[in-house]
């Protein structure tokens, strides 16, 4: 048996230069997982906890109170250890830079959506929470600029999700693998459960928001209609699975196969999805199991972002079903 604590120390020996502020940042992630685990596994009994915060978030989104003591844990855990130098979320509405001797000196920069799927928590249905750390690229000894924020996630250093579903497991890549932890809440720790996860490379579920069909672009509707149709070769139809919280669904497709879509919608012109704390991460960690991540045309990883809460239009999971959706795009757009 291995724990998250173990496998981090192990992993950090593999980097003779390693300073340990990458492990220190993963150490509050860990922390802040437990504690979100915590009040989420009791939402139901406790109200002062359950419902809307009866704020808005910059992006015109309600805010569930849960979201924002998420945010809070998170910001927390990282400030008490020191090891980054600034902070984004989709919860507030630019970044913080931690202006302290500590935080200035700070080399990383990490960005996060704190409660994914945050619209299931009154209903009892699993949600996440997206975290993605990057070099930052303003001198060390200053405070963090814009410019940290926005890199292309393809120079990410670090980046994964806590899924809080029937067990809770958090999931990340540094770039060599990516590997599964399951919570023991009786022990206090996460095992190592799932080491050196692969995307299956076909599918078999296919993750899309189905009732808002009529807005989808017409590449998108030959794709639903070719995973109901039938044919052996490829096992279709495929079974049609959508939670309505990313991590939860993407989760699903890490392990068993299947695609996770978020179109442009009439409504969502430019996607629903966020690139810096929901598309980059996931596209990260999709890309080190084998899987495929892309906007449509391009992959996630390759795009410069412009702005903090940016939206993108995204396709990830199995790399056959990325790829066909790909082809239906460009043919029929
Ligand atoms: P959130 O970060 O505010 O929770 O929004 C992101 C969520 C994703 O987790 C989920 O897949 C999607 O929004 C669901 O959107 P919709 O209800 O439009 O299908
Ligand atoms: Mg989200």
């Amino acid at each position: 048996m291995k724990t998250l604590g173990e496998f981090i120390v192990e992993r950090q020996a593999e980097y003779p230069g390693a300073t340990g502020e990458l492990s220190g940042i993963l150490s509050s992630i860990r922390l802040s997982a437990k504690i979100i685990h915590r009040d989420i596994n009791r939402a139901g009994l406790t109200q002062d906890i359950l419902g809307v915060s009866g704020d808005e978030n910059i992006q015109g989104e309600t805010q569930m109170k849960l979201d924002v003591f998420a945010n809070e844990t998170m910001k927390k855990a990282l400030i008490a250890r020191g090891d980054v130098a600034g902070f984004a979320s989709e919860e507030d509405d630019t970044f913080v830079a931690f202006d302290t001797e500590r935080g200035r000196n700070a080399k990383y920069i990490l960005m996060t959506d704190p409660l994914d799927g945050s619209s299931n928590i009154d209903v009892n249905v699993s949600v996440g929470t997206i975290f993605s750390i990057y070099k930052r690229i303003s001198p060390i000894g200053t405070p963090v600029t814009m410019e940290d924020f926005l890199q292309p996630g393809r120079k990410q250093v670090a980046a994964g999700y806590v899924t809080y579903g029937s067990s809770t497991m958090l999931v990340y890549t540094t770039g060599n693998g990516v590997n599964g932890f399951t919570y023991d809440p009786s022990l206090g720790l996460f095992i190592l459960s799932h080491p050196n996860m692969k995307m299956p490379f076909e599918g078999k579920y296919y993750s899309i928001n189905e009732g808002q069909y009529r807005t989808f672009p017409e590449g998108v509707k030959r794709f639903i209609k070719f995973c109901q149709e039938e044919d052996q070769a490829t096992k279709r139809p495929y079974s049609s699975r959508y939670i309505g919280s990313l991590v939860s669904d993407f989760h699903r497709n890490l392990l068993k196969g299947g695609i996770y879509i978020y179109p442009t919608t009439t409504t969502h012109p430019k996607g629903k999805l966020r690139l810096l704390y929901e598309g980059n991460p996931m596209a990260f960690i999709a890309e080190q199991a084998g899987g495929m991540a892309t906007d449509g045309i391009n992959p996630i990883l390759d795009i410069k972002p412009t702005e903090l809460h940016q939206r993108v239009p995204f396709y990830v999971g199995s790399t056959a079903m990325v790829q066909k959706v790909e082809d239906l795009l460009k043919e029929f757009g």
